[in-house]
């Protein structure tokens, strides 16, 4: 990138939501000596009696999760979207706006083993993650009241994740949600006016400049990207052009176990902890109208800013006027391609 805005604040935009964000590289010595994260390594068991998820364990509610051997899939037992209320809606002057909104919540178990994670799993044991994500979307997408539906994965007590157990979430929605609706609109907007695709254009143009790509293999890319908001975030691309998770191929989805599973170790390597993140999948809606635009990719959003105990706060200026970063995403992706992807390389830490 240019020396001189990459050495001075600078903003930047980005294109996926419309929206520009603050970068303010010279920042990056600023001293802290606020509020640290406890980092304390844990061990964990294979299963552990007193977990909601492991198989053959009683939950919340009192429901009994089955030996299950792979995947599990569970409707939220304290799901946030119901799918069985009374249609509503309330207008007063344009100002006391509001409408029933209907859904579904589920939690997907990646794994019977309590100790695992998305970075310890071997590829071969994503691929039914990757299976079951586009199952659930298959399935949640069909129904008439559902128009997106959000696949997403909270990693950490830092996170809000409420138990270690290797698992993620399903929020389907009657309504597409801001983000999803705001990434929708440019992306119409962007192909409408250019006759392509945005993020194609924009995975072709990073492969060209190399400066902030994380890693690659045959079907998925991953990037720092230029407009990245969190200091470590990631946009994880796949190559060819498709809507969404069904739509994979066989090769396709083991590429995708491979690329999430090198990702998220290349995280764990960067302060030597369990990397804490929220991911999640941006798919075409499931509306019924035709989405030729969209193009299929996830975003991994990760608090962490300079160790494993500093995390980037959105407050103040963030809050109240535009999101703002100290380190650029260049020197982000730098650090992040040269992390190793495999276990058995020495770590960084
Ligand atoms: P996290 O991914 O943020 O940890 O959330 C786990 C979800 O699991 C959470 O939404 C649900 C919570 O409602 N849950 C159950 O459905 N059953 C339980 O027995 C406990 C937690
Ligand atoms: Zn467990």
């Amino acid at each position: 990138m240019d020396s001189t805005l990459s050495k001075f604040p600078h903003r930047r935009y980005n294109p996926l939501v419309g929206e520009w964000i603050l970068v303010s590289p010279h920042r990056t010595q600023r001293p802290w000596q606020g509020q640290t994260e406890d980092t304390v390594k844990e061990t964990r068991p294979q299963h552990d009696p007193s977990c909601y998820l492991c198989p053959g364990n009683t939950r919340a509610n009192g429901a009994v999760n089955p030996s299950y051997k792979s995947t599990y899939v569970f409707t939220n037992d304290f799901s946030a979207l119901l799918d069985d209320i009374p249609e509503n809606r309330q207008d007063t002057d344009g100002l006391l706006t509001a409408e029933s909104e209907r859904g579904i919540c589920k939690v997907i178990c990646f794994s019977p083993r309590h100790d695992l994670t998305l970075a310890h799993m071997t590829a071969d044991e994503i691929v039914p993650v990757v299976d079951t994500w586009a199952q659930e979307t298959l399935e949640i997408g069909s129904r008439p009241e559902i128009g997106y539906v959000e696949v997403f994965e909270n990693r950490g007590a830092m996170m809000g994740c409420s138990n270690p157990h290797p698992h993620g979430q399903i929020w389907a929605t009657e309504h597409i949600p801001n983000i999803p609706a705001a990434e929708l609109h440019r992306q119409n907007e962007y192909m409408q006016e250019k006759g392509s695709c945005l993020l194609c254009d924009y995975l072709a143009l990073e492969k060209s400049k190399g400066e902030r790509m994380v890693c690659e293999n045959e079907h998925f890319a991953v990037v720092v990207p230029y407009w990245a908001t969190w200091p470590f975030e990631t946009l994880l691309l796949s190559k060819r052009h498709t809507e969404s998770i069904p739509n994979l191929s066989r090769e396709e989805r083991l590429s995708l176990a491979d690329i999430i599973r090198r990702t998220t170790t290349k995280y764990d390597h960067l302060f030597g902890i369990s990397f804490p993140y929220s991911m999640g999948w941006h798919q075409a809606p499931t509306d019924g109208a035709e989405h030729k635009s969209w193009h299929l990719h996830a975003h991994f959003f990760p608090p962490l800013l300079r160790s494993a105990t500093v995390k980037k706060f959105m407050v103040g200026f963030e809050m109240l006027a535009m999101p703002q970063r100290d380190i650029t995403p260049e020197s982000a992706a730098a650090r992040l391609q040269e992390l190793p992807d495999e276990w058995n390389q020495p770590c960084n830490q």
